[in-house]
């Protein structure tokens, strides 16, 4: 029989930085909606960080709010979907509680993917600003084991009020950071590249929605954008990778986006 297929089949969707809180219905919803339709069309859907605002342990499952974010997730898992997980600097108290709610498999941030005869690397993408050292410090403190089996030690209650302050203290010091120090490093991205023979990276964090390509073509960069919905024009998109290897990005309606508008810092999001 012939079979005739207008486009070929997605293999991955990659999203990231959907900051969802309580606070943001409209993103949540769009979140739910992209779930339901674009991500039931594709073999593997990719979670690359920040997909909550916060995360202050997995004993935080049974809040609506996150009890909605995560049978929403489970439902595409069960229609077929296989669901990755790459935690953030939000949401790196995500852990295997969330991992078995959801059916989702957690990822290492940084990970070399074999998809459609590519090699593909994905990360949150915070790990790869190193021009910022007050961060990458404090990353390193809140990546550790010991450190977060401590923090998790502490009431919930106490660890949601250490986490709200910690957001407004980041939210301030930002407005003093330079573009650069907010941007990843360009050669701790070509050393990822080196070591790992990947053609593709794709990342969130920066929330500088980009395809940055090298001299020569032979590798590409794919920075997400974040999500928000609240407030007209909505941001946010997505990556689509095809089995004949392709990849493209979309917008929040759907649409291929070729580039992108008025690149954005927000205040305090990131
Ligand atoms: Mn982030």
């Amino acid at each position: 029989m012939l079979t005739i297929s207008a486009q070929p089949q997605t293999v991955a969707l990659f999203v990231s930085d959907l900051h969802l809180s309580p606070s943001c219905p409209k993103t949540t919803q769009a979140f739910f909606e992209f779930l339901r339709t674009r991500a039931a069309q594709a073999q593997r859907l990719y979670l690359l960080g920040d997909i909550f605002e916060a995360w202050a342990g997995d004993d935080d499952l049974s809040a609506p709010f996150n009890q909605s974010v995560v049978q929403a997730i489970r439902a595409a898992v069960e229609s077929g979907v296989q669901v990755f997980w790459i935690s953030g600097n939000r949401d790196v108290l995500v852990g295997q509680a969330f991992a078995q709610a959801t059916g989702c498999t957690l990822l290492p941030d940084l990970c070399v993917v074999d998809l459609a005869n590519k090699r593909i690397v994905i990360a949150h993408g915070d790990a790869q600003c190193t021009h910022d050292h007050a961060y990458m410090a404090f990353r390193a403190k809140t990546h550790h084991p010991i450190w977060q089996k401590l923090f998790l030690t502490l009431p919930l209650s106490l660890r949601q009020w250490i986490i709200g302050k910690l957001r407004k203290n980041s939210a301030r010091t930002k407005q003093t950071k330079s573009q650069m120090m907010m941007d990843v490093n360009q050669a701790a991205i070509d050393a990822i590249f080196d070591s790992t023979g990947a053609s593709v990276m794709i990342h969130g964090h920066t929330h500088q929605p980009q395809r940055h390509d090298s001299a020569d073509g032979k590798r590409s960069r794919y920075v997400l954008p974040d999500w928000d919905c609240e407030t007209k024009p909505e941001r946010g998109g997505w990556v689509t990778l095809y089995a004949d290897g392709s990849l493209r990005r979309f917008d929040i309606q759907g649409r291929i986006v070729t580039t992108y508008p008025q690149q954005h810092f927000p205040a305090g999001t990131r």
